[in-house]
């Protein structure tokens, strides 16, 4: 990095000590902003990269509840307002209980580039609570929802402030969060939150949205090499919304997915994934993976090493940060992978990556082939402004638009800063002008 970037970041280190995966969203981001910020000294002057990488607002509350023993329990609640120069402040709420600053300030940071590409007028944000919903009653993540929109509802609004869901948010939690927000307000503000019930506002699609989003992503990749999903093998980690869709997705396409995993091991199925499935065991009975080898005599559970000791030529991660290390990577190189789509955010270490663009496998960085689900929520946002319920394949076109656009943004940037096929510098370039120059013509904010 040049010096000036070097400093940059020595100074988001010093203020923000201990953040590591922030500070590694940071880097990653600013590692790619030299030859942009040579082409245009403006952004310099104007001290778009420091104003950038310092959040607008951070709110940090306190979330009381009573567990269904009468206890009293306390977790932290988080909003981080990153950047709103596009559009409200747009971005997911994580309940797990990793979660803390540093998480949501990554998240958050990844944000305003992936909402950027999209092109559909949003900012960045980013939220979420240590509350862990693993085992916890319907009732108690009830009364943890309301007591954490008691809080929250003030910071956030159709023209504020979007939140949806992450991990540990989906459907029942935004419904929860939803009605709290309702009672406090006494407005039926629809636009307030994405992922809503589809009897209440909610947007067909959404649910399927990154996970169909990544594999569309990682379509056009391969299509720029001649190749398609059809007769793949292809290996996904997470068994949660975002692998869920992906697989489908994968399948319908033609390809074979032989893999799956969630935090207590990783399932093997050679005759492929039957998603109908694990989607009853992992959303309707909010069961563990082992439970779908149970019930699949081809499927086998394994809760040693890694999901990606599975050979596979398409790769996608879709847990969560960092599950895939340089071994990984080196593991599913010698194995014969061409792919990698991230469907989670920042899955794969800096070192990975670096693995996978020196074998030159086609790499697709999670803040473009992830941002289906956020472009579904501005999708979702748009029909509650205009009272509309858009029938599915209007909504599924749309995302495979959007996809498509971001996909040839990247590659057109990549290619005009002088390193074609490299998705990682075209995504952030692209990303960061879009944001940078809207926040010249708004001056000294
Ligand atoms: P879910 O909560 O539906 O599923 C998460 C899955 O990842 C579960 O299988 C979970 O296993 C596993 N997982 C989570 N944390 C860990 C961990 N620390 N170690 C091992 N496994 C873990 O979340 P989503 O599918 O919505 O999100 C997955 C990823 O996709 C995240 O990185 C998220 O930020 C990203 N993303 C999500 C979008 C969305 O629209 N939902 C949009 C764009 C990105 P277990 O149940 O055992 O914890
Ligand atoms: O990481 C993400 O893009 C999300 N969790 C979705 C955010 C959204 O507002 O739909």
């Amino acid at each position: 990095m040049e010096h000036y970037l070097d400093s940059v970041f020595d100074h988001v280190r010093t203020l923000n000590p201990g953040e590591d995966v922030f500070h590694q969203a940071v880097h990653e981001v600013l590692d790619s902003l030299g030859p942009v910020l040579e082409r245009h000294p403006e952004y310099r002057e104007a001290r778009i990269v420091e104003r950038l990488i310092e959040p607008e607002r951070q709110v940090i509350f306190r979330v009381p509840w009573v567990d269904d023993a009468g206890e009293v329990q306390v977790n932290r609640g988080y909003r981080i307002e990153f950047n709103s120069a596009l559009g409200p402040y747009k971005g997911g709420l994580r309940f797990h209980p990793s979660v803390n600053i540093s998480i949501i300030k990554f998240l958050g940071f990844e944000q305003i580039f992936k909402n950027a590409l999209t092109r559909q007028g949003i900012g960045g944000g980013k939220g979420g609570s240590n509350f862990d919903p693993r085992g916890k009653s319907d009732a108690e993540v009830m009364r943890f929802c309301q007591s954490f929109m008691t809080e929250l509802y003030r910071h956030i609004g159709e023209y504020t402030d979007v939140p949806a869901g992450d991990i540990g948010v989906g459907g029942r939690e935004i419904g929860y969060l939803f009605g709290q927000y309702k009672r406090l307000t006494n407005r039926y503000e629809a636009g307030v939150l994405t992922g809503k019930g589809l009897g209440w506002g909610g947007s067909l699609v959404r649910t399927e949205a990154t996970g169909y989003g990544t594999v569309l992503f990682a379509e056009s990749m391969m299509a720029t090499r001649g190749e398609a999903f059809d007769g793949q093998r292809v290996a996904v980690s997470g068994a949660g919304n975002v692998a869920i869709y992906a697989i489908e997705k994968a399948q319908q396409l033609g390809a074979t997915v032989v893999s799956f995993s969630d935090s207590s091991g990783y399932v093997v199925d050679e005759d492929g994934v039957d998603v109908d499935l694990l989607r009853q065991v992992k959303e309707i009975e909010r069961g563990r993976v082992s439970d779908y080898v149970d019930r699949k005599p081809s499927a086998e559970l394994v809760t040693d090493g890694s999901v990606w000791d599975v050979p596979c030529t398409v790769a996608l991660p879709c847990a969560t940060q960092n599950e895939l290390d340089e071994a990984a990577a080196k593991t599913l190189i010698d194995n014969g992978v061409k792919v990698i789509a991230e469907g989670a955010n920042m899955p794969c270490t800096p070192a990975a990556v670096e693995l996978f663009q020196e074998a030159e496998c086609l790499f697709g960085p999670g803040k473009a082939a992830n941002a289906g689900g956020v472009a579904t929520s501005a999708l979702e946002m748009e029909q509650n402004a205009s009272r509309e319920q858009w029938p599915f394949e209007r909504t599924e076109d749309k995302l495979t638009l959007i996809m498509k656009n971001i996909h040839d943004e990247c590659a057109e940037t990549a290619e005009e800063y002088g390193d074609p096929g490299n998705y990682v510098l075209g995504a952030n370039i692209a990303g960061f002008r879009r944001v940078a120059n809207a926040m010249l013509d708004q001056g000294i904010i």
